[in-house]
């Protein structure tokens, strides 16, 4: 199960990457195990960042054959009423902004569990997802969502336009980041989507990533950490300009961004210009924040390790909550395993039952936390801490306390 080092930069392929933060080897980060698999040999990986001294694109310099990470996967972002909520303002967005009719043709790349087409297919669009988890399309076209269980390519795309025509909305919600060949995806959008119609991209936005210190959000999955600046290098290339971009709070950080072709009656939105200044203005086209990051995830990650030892010391118990892929990389970054967390609890089924990569820590479901009323809780799942810490107010009321790393670590 090879990986192989890139020599070019993704978006400009300069050769010029300036690597800044190994995380060391770490095994596939939503690679949970099933106990009869834990003798079995675990593989790792090469998680080490760099950026482009071209683009200022921030990338991993090691790629896992994403066969190995999407084939069978367990992220299902609709066990969330964050998710939930946000999925539907983005459906009602879009289709305003569109203008969506019955029967208008929507495809959503990395479509998961079909959750948020689902809120299209109500209102009588035409969908289609495109998803290589077959696990998750399984769920999907059980629920009628059409899903195609295979990576999104300009191949794939061409095949989706001779079936079913041209589509008016293109959706990727945390994926394009996800893609290694993204000159390759955005031939196949360009081609797919409708000369009026809208590419509607969401990403964690590094901005956020480098200032809040999640860098437990820098795993296999994530290829590339995108700011504005290479990604409208990017799309320039392929003759379509970003017509839309705001600001949205989910993933710690991210970015909405609508993508039209440069023939369509869409205009560039004069707010991209505030997005370039502040990069400009943040230094995101020298080395400096990228050290400066390096420099502050090293302090963070033995600061919360002290922080745990001390606890233990006074035997106080300690588990996780929410066994997420930023979970398994700060327990595995941390060195936090089964000597500090008795376990974890999740809500996620697929999950319960299991144990992470890496350091094998148990996964139970949530219901245990109240039953054992362990002293503290480390929050894995930091991006849900509003409805986390809402769920469990009753284990803070009891005196539970929960351990909350970024942007700095608290107790709460
Ligand atoms: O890009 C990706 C990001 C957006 O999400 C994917 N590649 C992978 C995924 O990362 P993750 O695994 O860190 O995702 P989550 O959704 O942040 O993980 C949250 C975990 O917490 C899930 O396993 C579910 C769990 N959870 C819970 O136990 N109780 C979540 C909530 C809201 C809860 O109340």
């Amino acid at each position: 199960m090879t990986n192989y080092r890139i020599t070019s930069c993704r978006i400009c392929k300069s050769s010029k990457l300036y690597e800044f933060l190994s995380l060391g080897s770490m095994p596939a980060p939503n690679k949970f195990l099933a106990k009869e698999e834990l003798r079995k040999k675990e593989h790792y990986y090469p998680l080490r960042v760099c950026v482009c001294q071209n683009c200022w694109l921030m990338q991993l310099s090691h790629v896992i054959p994403p066969k190995i990470l999407f084939r069978n996967y367990l992220y299902i972002p609709s066990t969330s009423e964050t998710m939930l909520t946000h999925f539907k303002s983005l459906s009602e967005e879009v289709m305003k902004a569109l203008a969506l009719k019955p029967k208008s043709f929507v495809v959503d790349i990395g479509s998961n569990d079909g959750t948020l087409l689902s809120l299209f297919k109500e209102k009588e669009m035409e969908t289609l997802g495109v998803d290589p988890a077959t696990n998750l399309a399984f769920v999907a076209r059980m629920r009628g969502i059409d899903t195609m269980d295979n990576f999104f390519t300009y191949t794939l795309a061409e095949k989706i336009l001779s079936h079913s025509g041209k589509a008016k909305g293109i959706l990727a919600t945390n994926v394009f980041a996800h893609i290694d060949d993204l000159h390759d995806a955005c031939r196949g959008v360009r081609m797919l989507l409708d000369n009026q119609g809208l590419f509607i991209l969401e990403f964690p936005y590094v901005l956020d990533l480098l200032e809040n210190n999640e860098f437990d959000t820098i795993y296999h999955e994530h290829l590339s950490y995108f700011s504005v600046t290479p990604l409208l290098r990017l799309f320039r290339e392929h003759d379509m300009k970003i017509v839309s971009i705001q600001s949205i709070p989910v993933h710690g950080g991210s970015v909405r961004m609508y993508v039209a072709k440069n023939r369509s009656h869409y205009k560039e939105t004069h707010v991209l210009s505030d997005f370039i200044e502040r990069e400009k203005v943040k230094h995101l086209d020298s080395n400096s924040p990228y050290d400066d990051f390096h420099h502050r995830v090293e302090k963070l990650k033995k600061e919360l390790a002290n922080h745990l030892k001390r606890l233990k010391k006074r035997e106080k118990r300690i588990v996780g909550y929410g066994a997420s892929a930023k979970g398994n990389i700060l327990t595995n970054y941390c060195n936090i395993g089964t000597d500090i967390l008795d376990y974890i609890v999740d809500s996620i089924p697929f999950k319960q039952g299991k144990y992470t990569p890496g350091k094998h820590i148990p996964i139970f479901p949530e219901n245990r936390l109240l039953r054992d009323m362990p002293d503290y809780t480390l929050l894995l799942a930091w991006n849900f801490a509003y409805e986390i810490l809402k769920k469990q107010w009753i284990y803070r009321e009891r005196g539970g306390r929960f351990i909350i790393t970024v942007p700095h670590l608290r107790i709460e």
